[in-house]
């Protein structure tokens, strides 16, 4: 397979080449892509270098796949021009999300929608895909009515200049500001955009694309996303309600035979998901299983995951493998 990875000198373009190593991707040429200012710049991929090149070469060398990891705007612009060249992309970005004609895939809960006619692909918000990957076998289950999510942010989901803002802010240096307000020692109840209902995009896009992953309308979400001052990983505090009752050895069986998902959860030896210890795994980690006491059929869940694995990369390589395993590329 001739691969391009757009946005390769990116963070989660680094980890997507990183994930592409790991699982031995069938890669005969790989592309690595960039904007302008990056081409002629070299990555390392499997202990090699390669060299960066610019979208216009990449789209003109027809990869059998393009994973992209660029911003909306860059994916608005190219991904449509690869597709016509024949190129299957299969975009990390929120352009193609929500678009009634793109498949919105997490490989475990979705792929099978998949066919050789999706040229564009979008991979959700890494938010998302963690809370979907404990949500779907549960909603098989018992079907849920309500989720009320919290998340607990790493700033590795803003990008470079996060992380670069809370160093600076660490060592007490000046510097530039990703936020609005200092990250270290502090949470900020914002994560992306203000919307006009005054919910953030983030948490818009929990609801959102909750909604068009499990094609039900009915599950209604409703979030809070919270950054805070953490690496390796995103968390989120979930409460569920569903039509009909459960046990909870049960609900923990369901979750820990959900491909992709561990549970870790043992109050007797303090054992939970932390995205101390999830930061470079693939799977999405569920603790804090038990039942809400304050009303019917309720569950409270916490869940962790890398956001820039499973989050991110690992979903798209994954859905790159499910291209190639099933011949649709
Ligand atoms: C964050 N979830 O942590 C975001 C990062 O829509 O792909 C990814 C944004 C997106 O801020």
């Amino acid at each position: 397979m001739k691969v391009a990875v757009v946005g390769a000198t990116g963070m989660v373009g680094q980890v997507m080449l990183k994930v592409l190593a790991e699982r031995d991707f069938p890669i005969t040429e790989l592309l690595p892509v960039a904007s302008e200012k990056s081409v002629g710049k070299k990555v390392t991929y499997k202990d090699k270098e390669y060299t960066i090149i610019s979208l216009a070469d990449a789209v003109a060398a027809k990869p059998e796949i393009a994973i992209f990891s660029a911003g909306g705007g860059t994916s608005l612009e190219w991904a449509p021009k690869f597709a016509e060249n024949g190129t299957t992309v299969v975009d990390n970005s929120s352009a193609w999300r929500m678009d009634p004609t793109k498949k919105l895939v997490i490989p475990e809960i979705n792929a099978s929608e998949l066919t050789k006619e999706d040229k564009i692909i979008a991979n959700p918000n890494c938010s998302t895909i963690q809370l979907l990957m404990a949500l779907k076998p549960l909603h098989d289950k018992y079907t849920i009515k309500r989720a009320v999510v919290s998340t607990y942010q790493s700033i590795t989901g803003t990008g470079v200049k996060a992380v670069q803002q809370l160093e600076n802010e660490y060592e007490d240096k000046e510097g530039e500001m990703a936020y609005p307000y200092p990250i270290h020692r502090n949470a900020l109840p914002h994560c992306d955009v203000f919307q006009d209902n005054g919910y953030t995009k983030e948490e818009m896009k929990l609801t959102n694309e909750t909604k068009k992953i499990l094609g039900d309308d009915s599950v209604s979400v409703t979030a809070t996303a919270i950054r805070i001052p953490v690496v390796g990983g995103h968390s989120e505090s979930v409460n569920l309600e569903f039509e009909n009752d459960f046990e909870e050895s049960e609900v923990r069986k369901i979750l820990n035979d959900f491909p992709g998902v561990t549970v870790q959860d043992n109050p007797d030896t303090n054992t939970y998901p932390m995205p101390i210890y999830a930061e470079g795994k693939n799977d999405v980690f569920v603790g804090r299983i038990r039942r809400d006491y304050s009303q019917p059929n309720s569950l409270n869940l916490w869940v962790v995951a890398d956001n820039l694995r499973k989050g991110a990369a690992t979903n798209a390589v994954q859905i790159a493998e499910y291209l190639i395993e099933n011949k649709l590329v």
